[in-house]
């Protein structure tokens, strides 16, 4: 693993690149030895950090789960990011990109979980059982590298692209829908851009709670109760610029209806 030091180095780069939305190199072009540990010991930093000017741990993302997102960013392993509370918008309401580089848009369905799931393995059953709701969710995603091109260990490093989010549509019990099997239609400026199903993430999204638990387990962690969990991009995302408006359809767990300023 890299020293302290240049892990202390790596984060500055990239906490000045999100803070002044300047996009940087990808960080193994100066950091070829740069590992998968290493990228998640700059994003326990970026938290670390964070905590300390006051914000507020919202949740853990789940990113590059389909496959329609591992082919368009060219990475074929999932990670995991941290949400802040202070990076939501409300559903009906607008979302501010004044402060990002080059926004896209995902649909995604949430889990908020009501009880802790400890690991390393829960069933399915178990994560029905301690998940309180699920419910749809947009993600803005903003790398921080040029082009928006990176590997594994600089997605992660940047805390896997999160910008900004809003929950809405209905909230469902699990139990209630096919979560394998639902469809969802993401639109912008009332053009349907992209097509799914729930199950494009790696099957069914519970699959990405049992995941998240798993690699939690590894960090010595647990996923806490009132946790929310994006599970991922159920398609590609798309370029959102300010005007747009954004409309998500999730089958069974209604809409949700956004403006980008
Ligand atoms: C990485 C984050 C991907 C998702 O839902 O798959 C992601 C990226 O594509 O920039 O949030
Ligand atoms: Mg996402």
């Amino acid at each position: 693993m890299l020293d302290a030091t240049t892990i202390q180095a790596i984060t500055d780069t990239v906490d000045a690149a999100q803070t002044k939305a300047k996009p940087i190199p990808m960080l193994t072009i100066e950091h070829p030895e740069l590992s998968l540990d290493d990228g998640y010991a700059v994003m326990d930093e970026l938290l670390r950090r964070w905590t300390a000017r006051g914000r507020e741990f919202y949740g853990f993302k789940a990113g590059l789960t389909s496959r329609a997102k591992m082919d368009q960013m060219g990475v074929d392993v999932p990670c995991f990011g941290l949400m802040m509370r202070d990076t939501c918008d409300p559903d009906g309401g607008i979302i501010p990109t004044a402060g990002l580089i080059h926004p896209r848009v995902e649909a995604e369905i949430a889990f908020v979980m009501k009880e802790d799931l400890v690991g390393p393995e829960v069933s399915i059953e178990q994560v029905y059982a301690a998940t309180d709701y699920v419910q749809p969710a947009i993600e803005i995603i903003d790398s921080r590298f040029e082009n928006f091109k990176f590997d594994l260990a600089s997605v992660v490093a940047d805390n896997c692209s999160s910008a900004r989010l809003v929950m809405g549509g209905r909230m469902r019990r699990p139990e209630e829908l096919d979560l394998a099997a639902l469809g969802v239609v993401l639109e912008v400026n009332g053009e349907p851009l992209a097509y799914a199903a729930s199950g494009a993430v790696l099957g069914h999204p519970a699959n990405v709670i049992q995941l998240l638990v798993r690699w939690l387990h590894r960090r010595g962690e647990v996923l806490k109760a009132g946790t929310v969990v994006l599970t991922g991009a159920v398609t590609e995302a798309h370029f959102i610029h300010p005007g747009d408006t954004i409309c998500a359809r999730f089958q069974d767990m209604g809409t949700i209806n956004v403006k980008v300023s």
